[in-house]
């Protein structure tokens, strides 16, 4: 509602909008292939928020790519089914009996949540998976892990498209393969990663579940170049579920990512704090 009252929290919000501009005009044109992850996911309104930041992003002329995990909601409805599954080095070992659950709740469920949430903020999404127009064509990983994929091939003219039309893609890790009928289950951080290179894009981000890469004594670190993350890991300070993280940030780069970030994924408004804010968040990995 109007008002004269020259209530405080007006005037912040008028001048964070004045103080975005720089970074407004530097990403304008920018590709942003953003991950969300299964544990990023939260509640109704952590998805809402989250929709809201990618809608924002389209509106100020960036080209945001979402590419979705789901990890959880696979779990849940294995149990459901009563099918055990396990994992190897951070990777779901997948039968044909998985691939076709993960199939079916990346791309039905959680991949329709996600559109219909920028649906829902005013945005135009439409979701896709690996399969659709070739986008992601790939090879078994390792024969321990079943039909879990390794990307080869990626096809990304679809997503130029789609950013010609004003449409943000939402994008299901799970590819198709060389042969005929082939499904295979690809690691979200991965899918995305191997996106964001086809596209050469000028951010990943990586959103998760912790504060970003943290140094010896345990703090965030808010920049990084790749050698520094390849001494971290050597020492061992990147540990555990980190490492498949900044593996995919040291391919993503290698393959012409301007940069990668890592960020929590639950603090409010993490993309945008991430873009448009000189405070940044989480730890961004470049040369
Ligand atoms: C993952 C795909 C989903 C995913 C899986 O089956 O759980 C493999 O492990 P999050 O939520 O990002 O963990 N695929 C091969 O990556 O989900």
């Amino acid at each position: 509602m109007r008002s004269q009252d020259m209530n405080r929290d007006w005037i912040v919000t008028a001048r964070t909008l004045s103080e975005a501009l720089p970074n407004l005009q530097r990403y304008s044109g920018a590709i942003v292939v953003v991950k969300f992850g299964g544990n990023a996911m939260g509640d109704a309104q952590a998805m809402a928020e989250f929709a809201r930041d990618i809608v924002l992003m389209r509106q100020v002329g960036i080209n945001p790519v979402v590419v979705h995990g789901g990890g959880p909601m696979i779990n849940e409805m294995l149990g459901k089914l009563g099918i055990e599954s396990n994992f190897v080095r951070g990777k779901r070992v997948t039968d044909q009996a998985t691939v076709e659950v993960v199939e079916m709740v990346l791309t039905g469920l959680v991949n329709k949540r996600i559109v219909q949430a920028i649906m829902d903020q005013g945005g135009r999404a439409v979701g896709l998976s690996g399969k659709d127009d070739d986008l992601m064509v790939c090879e078994a990983d390792d024969p321990e892990l079943g039909f879990v994929g390794k990307p080869v091939q990626m096809n990304p003219q679809v997503l130029h498209d789609l950013f010609g039309a004003g449409i943000i893609p939402v994008v299901a890790p799970v590819a198709t393969g060389r042969g005929p009928n082939e499904t295979f289950n690809v690691n979200g951080d991965t899918a995305a990663g191997a996106i964001a290179g086809a596209l050469k894009a000028d951010r990943l981000m990586l959103l998760t579940d912790v504060s970003g890469v943290k140094n010896q004594s345990g703090e965030v670190m808010t920049e990084l170049t790749p050698q520094e993350v390849r001494h971290l890991t050597d020492e061992g300070v990147i540990s555990g579920g980190m490492i498949p993280k900044t593996e995919t940030a040291l391919k993503a780069i290698e393959d012409g990512v301007r940069g990668v970030v890592i960020i929590d994924g639950r603090v409010p408004n993490a993309c945008l704090l991430e873009l448009f804010t000189e405070h940044g968040s989480g730890s961004l990995i470049r040369s």
